[in-house]
């Protein structure tokens, strides 16, 4: 078998490779099991700036990772990729800053990336890079001589062309993916997007959709255990004999927090017989702090949290908890099967996996209803949720009032069909069908 080589921006630190790991090292765990693979990356730090790679090795998994300088990563991570190209990239255009010397440094870094890189590469070996920060590292390796394959899957959404082309010199993106023997998206709406906007270069058009999974089988085993310890013990405690709507995301302007919290906060106005019987409990831990956008927002959702528990929480009961703290994993794996509803609304999400751990922790006997934003790729193959367009607070209200009155027996015949859909796409047949498209393209280029 061939040697399989990840790249993304970040490679986890060795806490975060095993258990309680989270995002890219869970979904590719499977994929890397039992096989020779190295994975290369961005360490997290920018400690000691050097594209000289530094390797460990853990079982088959080399792992070797670079410091970046702070100015090439200033511009290219904090501005080219997460101030440009992932407002951008999720349909939010009038939340993009584009700088020249942003681009400049994503270039530079993507430059970097590939010249550090090659030397660790052998022939034979099956390259697959991930996400947005990475478009031209394909093209970077081509221009240094290496010839063998290399895949690229975009976890974000692509955009209709139209929005694209706000992008200043998005053609030269463009082209960098035709350096990829395989591009995979999230969904078929994603793969219609870039095929057209490459179609319109003239490029080939091979995007195809890879929608992204969890394991849900060993999430399912990790909520199980986790509801039944400590910290869920005193979540169920203190809820009383109210119904918990849960909202687990990282504080993100995508995820559609403000309308989520005026959804509940509607919810409580216009269908008071859930008064003092429901808590929804949001966990958003700070991301991307240091970018202007992510500041305002958390500014907003301060304020907007306070007005609702202001206006209706009664001496013994407070409507909205809001956690800006991390949790662990485990723990809200737990809090997941606790729940009685899942709020996932994002206004715009590649996949969304939160909404695919809360259906995998529920209790079979007595699951939970969940509530998907229709722009989550998740929305694709997730019937039996209640689907929603998260930018309406009142349809939120509405599709929350119906999730709570629910009967047990519809709530199972729903969730019956999400659990099916959860397992049909696992981490681990993304992963494996991903790799499998790589070899089909080599043989057909061979
Ligand atoms: P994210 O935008 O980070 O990922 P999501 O898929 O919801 O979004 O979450 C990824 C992982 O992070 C999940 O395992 C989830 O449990 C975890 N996570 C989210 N919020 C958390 C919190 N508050 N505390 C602890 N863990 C949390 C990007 C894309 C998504 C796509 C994924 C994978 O934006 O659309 O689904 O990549 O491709």
């Amino acid at each position: 078998m061939s040697r399989l080589v990840i790249v993304s921006n970040r490679v986890p630190a060795p806490r975060e490779r095993g258990a309680a790991a989270g995002g890219l090292a869970v979904a590719l765990r499977e994929a890397l099991a039992g096989r020779e693979a190295l994975w290369f990356g961005w360490s997290g730090s920018n400690h000691a700036p050097s594209y000289q790679p530094r390797q460990t090795r853990a079982g088959r998994v080399t792992f070797a990772t670079i410091d970046l300088p702070q100015a090439d990563f200033v511009g290219y991570y904090r501005g080219f990729s997460n101030g440009m190209l992932w407002p951008l990239l999720h349909h939010r255009m009038g939340l993009a800053e584009f700088r020249r010397e942003d681009l400049a440094a994503y270039r530079r870094v993507n430059e970097g990336f590939a010249a550090a890189l090659l030397p660790l590469l052998r022939p034979g070996d099956v390259v697959w890079v991930h996400d947005y920060h990475l478009i031209p590292l394909g093209a970077g390796l081509r221009r240094r001589g290496f010839g063998g394959r290399i895949g690229f899957f975009l976890h974000v959404p692509f955009p209709p062309r139209v929005i694209f082309e706000a992008l200043p010199q998005g053609e030269d993106l463009l082209a960098d993916f035709g350096a990829y023997d395989v591009l995979g998206v999230q969904t078929e709406e994603d793969a219609e997007n870039l095929n057209e906007a490459l179609a319109r270069r003239g490029l080939p058009a091979r995007a195809a959709s890879f929608p992204i999974g969890i394991e849900p089988d060993t999430f399912a085993a990790e909520a199980r255990a986790a509801a039944a310890g400590p910290d869920g013990a005193r979540l169920r405690e203190s809820l009383g004999q109210r119904a918990l709507i849960l909202g687990v995301d990282r504080l993100d302007y995508t995820k559609g927090l403000p309308q989520r919290f005026r959804g509940f906060a509607q919810l409580l106005r216009r269908f008071p017989e859930h008064r003092n019987r429901v808590t929804f409990l949001q966990v958003a831990p700070v991301s991307r702090g240091d970018v202007a956008q992510y500041r305002t927002l958390r500014r907003e959702l301060d304020e907007l949290a306070g007005r609702i528990n202001g206006e209706h929480a009664e001496f013994d009961w407070v409507p909205l908890r809001y956690l800006t703290q991390t949790v662990p994993r485990t723990t809200l794996a737990g809090f997941q099967r606790i729940a009685g509803i899942g709020l996932v609304t994002p206004l715009r999400d590649g996949m969304n996996l939160v909404a695919k751990e809360f259906v995998a922790a529920q209790d079979p006997a007595n699951p939970g209803a969940l509530v998907l934003s229709r722009f989550a790729g998740a929305a694709q193959a997730m019937e039996g949720a209640i689907l929603v367009n998260p930018h309406d607070p009142d349809e939120i209200a509405e599709a929350l009032h119906i999730a709570l009155t629910l009967p047990e027996a519809e709530r199972r015949v729903r969730w019956e069909r999400m659990w099916q859909a959860v397992r049909r796409n696992t981490a681990g047949s993304w992963a494996r069908s991903f790799i499998a498209a790589l070899d089909v393209a080599a043989a057909r280029a061979a």
